[in-house]
């Protein structure tokens, strides 16, 4: 289990995570929107999912890598749901589906199996401890 219970500490703290995923948005304040399929440096941190822009997209020039770390989407955790996405939102394997209250939706992919099995394990257990506070 990620949740670390102990007599001193009943309140867990919010789980953590990042790594490479391909994503796009689809619907955006419940109005679709056109699939832009692309890579992206993928934070967990505070309950908040950020997705990063990917650095092939940025322009190339003098900046240093760090400044290419620029936030794409933010989507906050709480009040979201997260599934597998059903075989008619991609063609892609391995897809998930995130949706927030706000009815914005996210397609999240990776071919590797174990990879995608584990943000979604993290997302959901994230989103069932932000309905405990
Ligand atoms: O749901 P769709 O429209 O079949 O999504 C595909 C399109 O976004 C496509 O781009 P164009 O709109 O330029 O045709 C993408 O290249 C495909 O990757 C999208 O489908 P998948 O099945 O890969 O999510």
């Amino acid at each position: 289990s990620n949740r670390r219970l102990s007599p001193d500490s009943q309140q867990s703290p919010l789980l953590e995570k990042a790594g490479i995923l391909n994503k796009t948005k689809v619907a955006d304040n419940g109005k679709k929107i056109r699939k832009n399929w692309s890579q992206s440096w993928t934070v967990l941190h505070g309950g908040i999912l950020t997705f990063h822009k990917d650095p092939k997209s940025a322009p190339a020039g003098n900046a240093s890598k760090a400044s290419q770390i620029v936030p794409e989407y933010t989507v906050e955790l709480r009040g979201s749901s997260i599934s597998w996405a059903s075989k008619d939102k991609s063609s892609k394997k391995n897809v998930l589906e995130l949706k927030t209250r706000q009815g914005c939706e996210y397609l999240m992919q990776y071919d590797t199996e174990s990879i995608i099995c584990d943000w979604l394990k993290v997302i959901q257990d994230t989103i069932r401890q932000l309905e405990l506070d």
